[in-house]
């Protein structure tokens, strides 16, 4: 593992928000405008020149200060670490949004840093996460044991939240099989909660339950990429999470203050 100068994470953390915002602006730059439109893992799945253009500008933005660095982006980008430290970019979380031009949509960075002895493969712990929201300008900040932030001011989760009181943001993924049976889960779930949103960009998600702007946040088959610097945000920001698989499939995570947490833990079809 890396051993960080004291500014190191500092170092960091500037340009990985340098980078967010440079890539923020490109897709605002593009909004409206879309070109090279393609589908990934179905129709509904789509990329485009701004999700390539994002990701372009912040592979050389990254590398031309820190060339020995690795890079995983969801458009491609795979480089490997020599210098322990991985980055983890969504150049944009929210492609459905952008295309429909729904405001909510974010570039999410963070810098993971190999543990001891493993290869710095983008599995380390996440040391800084920057998530950015290119049309509000909020720029969502965390290094590990430095605390959460919005644009400087700190972030703490809500807590304690019964769950009755809860406001739970959630997501779907592509495949239909799948999305009924999410679907059914939350249908036992809404009597039991205040409501559920589905806003679309898990890193947004992610800042929303450290913002307190949600209590909670689930979704199962997110990737890496869209959930590496929300986690550290939420876990700055004193929330828990961790793995959470209701309808047995992969890749579901739970993100919630300790109280909520551990009930929709327990709520039946919940846990693991
Ligand atoms: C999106 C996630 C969202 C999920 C979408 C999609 P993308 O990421 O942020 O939470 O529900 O299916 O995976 O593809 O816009 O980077």
């Amino acid at each position: 593992m890396p051993t960080p100068s004291t500014s190191e994470p500092q170092q960091l953390l500037d340009l990985a928000t340098r980078a967010a915002h440079a890539a923020g602006a490109e897709l605002l730059r593009r909004y409206g405008r879309i070109e090279g439109l393609e589908t990934k893992s179905s129709a509904t799945d789509p990329v485009s020149d701004a999700d390539r253009a994002s990701e372009r500008m912040l592979v050389e933005m990254i590398l031309a200060e820190r060339p020995d660095d690795g890079i995983i982006g969801e458009e491609g980008a795979d480089h490997r670490s020599a210098s322990g430290y991985t980055w983890v970019i969504d150049p944009l979380d929210g492609t459905v949004n952008y295309l429909y031009q729904l405001d909510n949509f974010s570039v999410s960075i963070a810098v993971e840093a190999a543990t001891e002895g493993e290869t710095p493969d983008g599995t380390g712990d996440p040391v800084v996460a920057v998530v950015c929201d290119p049309v509000t300008g909020r720029t969502f900040t965390a290094t590990r044991g430095g605390g959460a932030f919005l644009d400087g001011r700190r972030l703490q989760v809500n807590e304690p939240v019964p769950m009755d009181r809860a406001m739970v943001a959630t997501g779907f993924g592509y495949d239909p099989a799948r999305r009924a049976a999410q679907g059914a889960f939350v249908a036992r779930l809404l009597p039991r909660v205040r409501d559920i949103r589905r806003m679309g960009s898990a890193a947004l998600d992610l800042c929303a339950v450290a913002a307190g702007t949600v209590d909670a946040y689930f979704e199962e088959g997110i990737q890496h990429w869209d959930r590496a610097a929300g986690a550290l945000i939420v876990r700055e920001a004193g929330g828990l999470m961790t793995e959470f698989t209701p309808t047995g499939q992969p890749s579901g995570w739970l993100a919630a203050g300790p109280s909520l947490h551990a009930v929709l833990t327990e709520f039946p079809g919940g846990g693991k």
